[in-house]
């Protein structure tokens, strides 16, 4: 009996401290929800910081040229990471760039006049990678590349 006594108590113990926990987490969405309310200062809410050593790392800036029906890129090696892709169009038809690969859809950069710049960022991981422009038929037309992350 003196046992059963025990393990219901350890068992009573876990259950009131669970309640603890509950009750208290509740409490501190309380809080959180009224200071949003006055959070127009922004200067003494702490601000959670949930990954800061993946936003410290810097983009990699790659400069794109596109012309008429050509890309071009600064570099042709490329490892793992952020990447920024710099887009001038330098021909005389509009352009812009498509990139497609492992963890990215099909992003695009501003379709770009002629003259104009923009750019498109994307998290490239190791594998390949399409760069299109996909304005009209200009991807038949050569402005396709496949690049290798590694
Ligand atoms: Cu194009």
């Amino acid at each position: 009996m003196k046992h059963f006594d025990r393990k219901m108590w350890a068992i009573a113990s876990v259950l009131v401290g669970l309640m603890l926990l509950v009750v208290s987490c509740g409490g501190d969405g309380d809080d959180g929800g009224y200071s949003d309310s006055g959070s127009d200062k922004s200067t003494e809410s702490p601000t959670p910081t949930p990954s800061p050593s993946d936003e410290a790392t810097p983009a990699t800036e790659v400069t794109v040229v596109e012309e008429n029906y050509t890309i071009t890129l600064s570099q042709d090696t490329f490892s793992p990471g952020d990447y920024t892709f710099k887009v001038a169009n330098q021909g005389d038809s509009p352009h812009n760039l498509i990139i497609d690969g492992p963890g990215v859809d099909a992003a695009s950069s501003p379709t770009l006049q002629p003259g104009e710049s923009g750019e498109v960022s994307a998290t490239l991981q190791t594998g390949s990678y399409e760069l299109i422009c996909g304005i009209g038929n200009h991807e038949e037309m050569g402005m396709a590349l496949t690049i290798q992350v590694a």
